[in-house]
């Protein structure tokens, strides 16, 4: 891909980001001049794809970007000092949402919560960019995600949950395997608490 802006240095160098390498369809370039990035206003075509998720999904200290089409293709791009290192197709996950994000085992790994269409609801656990693990938490269909953070400090992130109908808050305190401490409380009251230690909020 070649672009003629026009400045003096058009077409020193140049080069494009191809994000889904599985159709060949180029959706992202930058422009160079005189073999460096020219600022940080890249022209970066993302059009068809949404950013669905941010966080460091190869654990090397730099905030990455999750990305999905409308066929649900997803894919990465794994930033360094403010531009595009590389980029990497991990999945199709058509008629599934990214609702959550944060380093749910502690590894340093940014994962990703995802619910399909029958409220399944699953996590990627990331591992140097690409998915090393899944773990499948049955349906969250009525609740939705407040918030991801390590709310009771044990250097895991958790997830807080409301219920789409009373109002009522719960939290998932993470572990190692990012299973959850605690079973979403069921809409209807009662509970089927799977512990009671790290229970934060609950009305
Ligand atoms: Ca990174
Ligand atoms: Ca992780
Ligand atoms: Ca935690």
């Amino acid at each position: 891909m070649v672009v003629n802006d026009g400045a003096a240095n058009s077409n020193v160098a140049h080069t494009s980001i191809t994000v889904n390498p599985v159709n060949n369809n180029p959706v992202a370039a930058w422009f160079m001049g005189n073999g460096n990035i020219q600022g940080t206003a890249a022209i970066q075509n993302m059009a068809g794809w949404t950013a669905v998720a941010t966080g460091d999904f190869n654990h090397d200290g730099t905030a990455d970007v999750m990305w999905k089409n409308a066929s649900g293709l997803v894919a990465e791009w794994f930033m360094g000092n403010g531009a595009i290192q590389a980029t990497a197709a991990v999945q199709n996950m058509p008629g599934s949402d990214a609702i959550a994000s944060g380093d749910f085992d502690g590894d340093g790994n940014t994962d990703v919560l995802w619910r399909d269409l029958s409220g399944v609801t699953e996590a990627w656990l990331m591992k140097d960019g690409a998915i090393g693990g899944t773990v499948s938490y049955g349906s969250t269909a009525g609740w939705n995600v407040l918030a991801a953070g390590d709310f009771n400090h044990d250097g895991l992130d958790d997830i807080m949950w409301q219920n789409t109908t009373t109002g009522a808050v719960t939290t998932w305190s993470m572990t190692a395997t990012a299973e959850p401490l605690l079973t979403l409380v069921p809409a209807t009251g009662g509970g089927a608490h799977t512990t009671t230690s790290d229970y934060l909020l609950h009305t």
